[in-house]
C-alpha cells in the first residue's frame, strides 16, 4: 500500500451520526449481498420489528390536510403552498438512514439499494424473483399487483427533474409526480397505501428517490428546509428501548454527511468525507466494481477504514490516510464474505394484518386538481387583514379558526378568485388555521398564518 502523509486540514463538526455504505443499483448485488439483504429483511420482523414500527409511524403522520387539524405537522404532501412545514426529502432519506443501520447491525459489510423504476420496470424480473423480493409478497401478506397501475417514470422525467432550479419546485415535482409516485401505484398492494413501508421494496424505491435528490444536489447545491427538526427525529422517539437522535432536516441535505455514498454504472466516487467511525468501530467501503477515492476523503487518525472491490481501487488527489489511522484497500476476486445471517425459511412467514379499509393514497400532481389551488395568502405573518388568491374563481366560504378549533370569523364569497378577510387587528397574536370550504361544505384546502 502506499504511504500518504499528514495534511493539516480544517473540518466541520459533524453532529449527524455517520456509517458507511455505498448504495448500488439492484441490478449491480452480488448474490451474496442479495440473500444477506432478504435474511436481514426477515429477521428484523423477529423482535421489536422496525418494518411495522416504521410503517405505522409513516402512517400516523402521512397528511393532515382536510383534516379537523390541519396544523399537526405532517410527512407528505405540504408543498408548494406549505413550504414552512416541508420535510419529505429529508424525512424520507433517515427513514432510509435508519433502516439501513438497523441491517447493518446484521451484517455491517451490506447496504440498501435502489431500483431505478425508470429503468427496470419489468413484473417478472430480478427484483420480484422469489429468491429475492418475490418471497415476501405472500410470507408477509403484501397484496402486491405489479404493474396493476402505472405509470412509471421514463428517464426523461428523471433527467428533467435536474433542470429545476429552485429546491422547492423540484421537491415538489419529484414527489407528486411518477419519479415518486409511480413505483407506490405500480406495485400496489401496501405500497400505494400509507403503510407502504411494510413491503421491502419501499427501501429501494426511496433510496432510488433519495438518490435523485443527491444528484439534483450535487449539481445545484441548494437544498434547504424552513422545518429545522423531524418528527420522528426530534429527540423524544424510542424504538426498542433506544431514543432517536434529533436530526435537523438541513444537516442531511448532503447524503455524505451521514456516510451514504451512490455508486452507478460500475464506478462508486467516494470523496467529501470524514471517516469517523462514529457508528461502527469499522467503516467498510464495498463495492465489486471500481472505487475511486479522493477529494477530501480523509481517514482521520485512530480511525479504521477499510475498501473492497473485486476489479479495481483508485486514490486519486486528495485522499489522506493521516498517520495513526489504520485503513486497509483490498481486491477480494473471491468475494468471499462469510454469511452473517438468515432464519430458517420455514420461520420466514409473518403476515401482516391487512388493513382492509385502508385507502389507496390520492396522488394529485399538484395541490388540489380541478378544485381552486390556494396561490397566495398574503401577508403571513399578517395584522389586519389576509389576502387569498386562487387560481381558479369558485363560490366559497372562507373560515378563520384558533389554534383550540374555535371558528372566529367567516366570510362567504361568491365566484371570485380573490378573498379579502379585514378587520382581524383585534385578534391575538399567534397561530390561525384558514380554510377554504365549498358550497357542499368540503374543505378545499387549508393553511396555518400567523398573527402578529
Ligand atoms: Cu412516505
Amino acid at each position: 500500500m502506499k504511504k500518504y502523509y499528514l495534511v493539516i486540514f480544517l473540518f466541520s463538526v459533524f453532529s449527524v451520526i455517520r456509517s458507511q455504505s455505498i448504495r448500488k443499483d439492484f441490478q449491480e448485488m452480488t448474490d451474496y449481498e442479495k440473500s444477506e439483504l432478504v435474511n436481514a429483511f426477515y429477521e428484523l420482523r423477529e423482535g421489536p420489528d422496525l418494518f411495522n414500527d416504521l410503517a405505522d409511524f409513516h402512517m400516523d403522520f402521512f397528511n393532515f390536510d382536510n383534516t379537523a387539524d390541519p396544523t399537526r405537522l405532517d410527512l407528505h404532501f405540504n408543498l408548494p403552498d406549505e413550504a414552512e412545514r416541508d420535510i419529505f426529502l429529508a424525512w424520507h432519506r433517515r427513514q432510509m438512514f435508519e433502516m439501513e443501520q438497523a441491517v447493518q447491525d446484521i451484517n455491517p459489510k451490506i447496504s440498501l439499494a435502489f431500483w431505478d423504476s425508470s429503468v427496470d420496470q419489468s413484473t417478472t424480473g430480478p427484483l420480484w424473483d422469489e429468491s429475492f423480493l418475490g418471497s415476501f409478497n405472500s410470507n408477509w401478506t403484501l397484496r402486491r399487483n405489479l404493474g396493476g397501475n402505472g405509470p412509471l417514470p421514463t428517464p426523461t422525467d428523471v433527467s428533467n427533474l435536474m433542470n429545476f432550479t429552485d429546491f422547492l419546485l423540484f421537491s415538489n415535482e419529484l414527489e407528486r409526480r411518477p419519479v415518486h409516485r409511480g413505483a407506490h401505484v405500480w406495485v400496489g398492494g401496501a405500497m400505494p397505501t400509507a403503510v407502504s413501508p411494510r413491503d421491502p421494496v419501499f427501501y429501494f424505491h426511496h433510496s432510488f428517490v433519495d438518490k435523485v435528490w443527491q444528484d439534483w444536489e450535487e449539481i445545484h447545491q441548494s437544498s434547504s428546509f424552513i422545518m429545522t427538526d423531524m418528527l420522528r427525529y426530534d429527540g423524544t422517539y424510542v424504538f426498542d428501548g433506544q431514543t432517536l437522535p434529533v436530526v435537523n432536516p438541513n444537516d442531511i441535505t448532503d447524503s455524505r454527511t451521514l456516510g451514504v455514498f451512490y455508486g452507478e454504472n460500475g464506478l462508486a466516487q467516494l470523496d467529501n468525507y470524514i471517516v469517523s467511525n462514529t457508528y461502527r468501530a469499522e467503516e467498510v467501503f464495498y463495492y465489486q466494481f471500481v472505487i475511486e477515492a479522493g477529494n477530501n476523503f480523509i481517514v482521520p487518525s485512530g480511525t479504521n477504514c477499510s475498501m473492497e472491490s473485486v476489479t479495481e481501487i483508485n486514490f486519486t488527489p486528495g485522499f489522506e490516510v493521516v498517520p495513526g489511522a489504520t485503513f486497509n484497500a483490498s481486491i477480494d476476486v473471491t468475494n468471499g464474505l462469510s454469511s452473517k445471517s438468515g432464519l430458517l425459511a420455514s420461520n420466514r412467514k409473518k403476515p401482516y394484518d391487512f388493513i382492509a379499509d385502508l385507502k389507496p393514497i390520492v396522488w394529485e400532481e399538484s395541490e388540489g386538481e380541478g378544485k381552486p389551488v390556494l396561490l397566495t395568502a398574503t401577508p403571513n405573518p399578517f395584522v389586519d387583514k389576509i389576502t387569498i388568491r386562487l387560481d381558479k374563481k369558485t363560490d366559497c366560504a372562507i373560515e378563520v379558526f384558533n389554534m383550540m378549533g374555535m371558528l372566529i370569523k367567516q366570510e362567504t364569497f361568491q365566484n371570485t378568485d380573490k378573498l379579502e378577510i379585514n378587520k382581524l387587528y383585534g385578534l391575538s397574536a399567534g397561530f390561525y388555521v384558514i380554510r377554504v370550504v365549498d358550497g357542499q361544505g368540503d374543505i378545499l384546502l387549508a393553511k396555518r398564518v400567523v398573527k402578529l
